[in-house]
């Protein structure tokens, strides 16, 4: 049994997270979405708003799981007995974070291991910023995001305008 955690801000999910998932679930036996609870870094939408967003867009998956986490990644995935940890990788720029995370997180913890996926091309240029900006001045969302995140992101905005 192979027990895989993939973890982010998921500030909100996009389609580029979506593929990792799908990916990685058909690796694992059993992939823990962790969603950071952290407001240190005054995400957009709750955590409780982001759970629920991503619940909802991986209800087809029947081995996934998404789970809020506080504190150290390494002590989630000790906590949940993962196998591994997944990270996309979209360019050069999260390279040398990405790195530095996992072999810190290999120090902490040398049983778990971080496994890459590259992103797949069609989402390659895709990040939650750059979806949230464009939200933000009222662009079309709809190819970077699921209908029902895209929702909920044009609500947030429009309460924020008020
Ligand atoms: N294609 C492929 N992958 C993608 C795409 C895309 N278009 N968009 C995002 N991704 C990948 C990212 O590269 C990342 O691997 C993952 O999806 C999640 O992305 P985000 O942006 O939602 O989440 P991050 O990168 O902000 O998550 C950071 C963590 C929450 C994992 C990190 O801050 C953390 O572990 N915090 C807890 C404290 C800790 O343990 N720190 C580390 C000590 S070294």
């Amino acid at each position: 049994m192979l027990r895989a955690v993939y973890p982010g801000s998921f500030d909100p999910v996009t389609y580029g997270h979506l593929d990792i998932i799908r990916r990685s679930a058909r690796i694992a036996d059993e992939l823990v979405v962790g969603v950071l609870n952290n407001n240190a870094k005054m995400p957009l939408f709750s955590v409780e708003e982001r759970v629920k967003m991503l619940k909802e867009v991986t209800d087809e998956f029947s081995n996934v799981k998404v789970v809020p986490f506080e504190g150290l990644l390494i002590d989630f995935a000790k906590q949940v007995e993962a196998d591994f940890v997944v990270r996309g990788l979209r360019a050069i720029t999260d390279f040398e974070y990405e790195l530095q995370m996992s072999q810190t997180n290999h120090k902490l913890e040398p049983e778990v291991e971080t496994m890459f996926l590259t992103t797949s091309i069609e989402y390659s240029y895709l990040s939650s910023t750059t979806v949230k900006e464009v939200a933000a001045f009222g662009g079309d969302i709809s190819q970077f995001v699921p209908e029902a995140v895209a929702a909920a992101l044009e609500q947030k905005m429009n309460k924020r305008r008020v």
